[in-house]
């Protein structure tokens, strides 16, 4: 059982209020609350060994640096990788995505066929359709189901020998559906492809084990879980990340440079290329540290509970529809009322002091397939709490009344 009070004091941000009412936070899939316990680290570092890292004899440059290879290994920890080198520090899940899909770039061929799903954001489809461009490799969809699962058999029909890549998302971040994707990545290794997880909106609920999966490949974003903005995660297999090509140039990711010819440095600062975000990456580790205190169980318990409880008490309003429907989803609750635009739902939620987000959630292609413009989404985090769902259900109901 997690004692939600005791957390909920960890957020300074939770007790603040917006336009004069508590703030009811349920914008989590965007990006969650920090705790304090990483806002103390950020200011740790900035107040006592702010330096550059790799390059310094210094003792602040020492020190940060150790910190920042410690935090390297706390990254390689939580997510049971085999080794650290395989951790590449990124900007986030797009910086990850984009440096992969850069990488592969003198790996394909023309008609080579590469698999994305109807159920990803625009971050895990664009990169790809740009690396298709250059290489003039295809595209191949898996369709989606009405309730927001994949059409595992069309996936199986698109599997061949000309497949090279497939990349899915572990979670949606539109519907909250929980993919299969340890079958998703069985199956493409039975024809020799590789994979790329996008673990975004996994992260903060679930803790991957990228060898037990067998992923190829599995991004992350720290501020979707507990940690700074501007800082996350690539893991990737070795053998992969040594047959990729750098995405960017510059300090820190040669061995010699000679106007003839640069070779580049070995793993994982072949990758790594300028200043990273030092701060970051030490702060990613301190919120990886904390959500592993609380413990992935008891958060994924706790949050079943209130998707539960948030689908009961929103489905008990006349009008109202919610999209992403499998049995096996996390606490993600999309949904649109009858007849009225979700902006309109969101900016009286707003009034309220509740935080939602409307729209597409860069993610067309989930609404064109629904007909929709887009949808309410209350994205719940294991800092909320039932309360906070009861303040939206009437918050809903009073923005259908206003609106109808
Ligand atoms: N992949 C998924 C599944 C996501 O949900 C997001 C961000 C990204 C990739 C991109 O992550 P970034 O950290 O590089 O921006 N998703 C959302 C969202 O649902 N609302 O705001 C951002």
């Amino acid at each position: 059982m997690l004692d939600i009070t005791k957390i909920r004091q960890d957020f300074p941000i939770l007790s603040r209020k917006v336009n004069g009412k508590p703030l009811v936070y349920f914008d989590n899939a965007a990006t969650s609350q920090t705790p304090q316990q990483v806002i103390d680290v950020i200011v740790d570092y900035y107040s006592n060994y702010n330096a550059n890292i790799h390059r310094g004899v210094h003792a602040l440059s020492q020190e940060a640096t150790d910190k920042y290879e410690a935090a390297r290994q706390t990254v390689k920890q939580h997510f049971n990788a085999k080794n650290a080198y395989e951790i590449i520090f990124t900007s986030g899940t797009t910086h990850s995505i984009n440096l992969v899909a850069n990488g592969f770039a003198t790996l394909l061929k023309k008609d080579d066929e590469l698999i994305v799903s109807a159920l990803e954001h625009h971050s895990n489809i664009v990169p790809w359709q740009m690396l298709c461009e250059k290489t003039g490799a295809i595209l191949k969809v898996i369709p989606m189901t009405l309730e927001g699962q994949l059409d595992m058999d069309t996936y199986n029909n698109l599997l061949s020998d000309k497949t090279k890549l497939v990349f899915v998302n572990h979670i949606s971040n539109a519907l909250g559906t929980i993919n299969p994707i340890k079958t998703i990545i069985k199956k493409a290794h039975q024809v020799g492809a590789a994979v790329l997880i996008d673990g975004a909106q996994a992260c903060p609920h679930i803790k991957p084990d990228v060898q037990a999966l067998d992923v190829d490949f599995y991004v992350a974003s720290a501020h979707k879980i507990c940690g700074p903005t501007g800082v996350g995660m690539l893991y990737g297999k070795e053998e992969w990340l040594n047959k990729m090509q750098p995405y960017q140039g510059g300090g820190e990711m040669i061995d010699q440079v000679t106007f003839e010819k640069t070779t580049y440095a070995g793993l994982p600062h072949k990758f790594e290329a300028g200043t990273p975000n030092i701060c970051g990456g030490i702060a990613f580790a301190a919120a990886l540290d904390y959500m592993n205190t609380i413990g992935f169980d008891a958060i994924a318990k706790y949050e079943e509970s209130l998707l539960k409880y948030g689908t009961q008490q929103l489905l008990k309003i006349e009008g109202l529809k919610i999209y992403g429907t499998s049995k096996n989803k996390t606490s993600v609750i999309s949904f649109n009322l009858e007849g009225i635009h979700p902006y309109d739902v969101g900016t009286l939620l707003d009034k309220m002091g509740i935080a939602v987000r409307t729209g597409h959630h860069c993610a067309q292609p989930i609404m064109d397939f629904y007909k929709i413009p887009g949808t309410i989404r209350a994205s719940f985090a294991f800092y909320n709490t039932k309360t906070e769902i009861d303040a939206l259900v009437e918050g809903v109901k009073k923005a259908k009344m206003m609106l109808s």
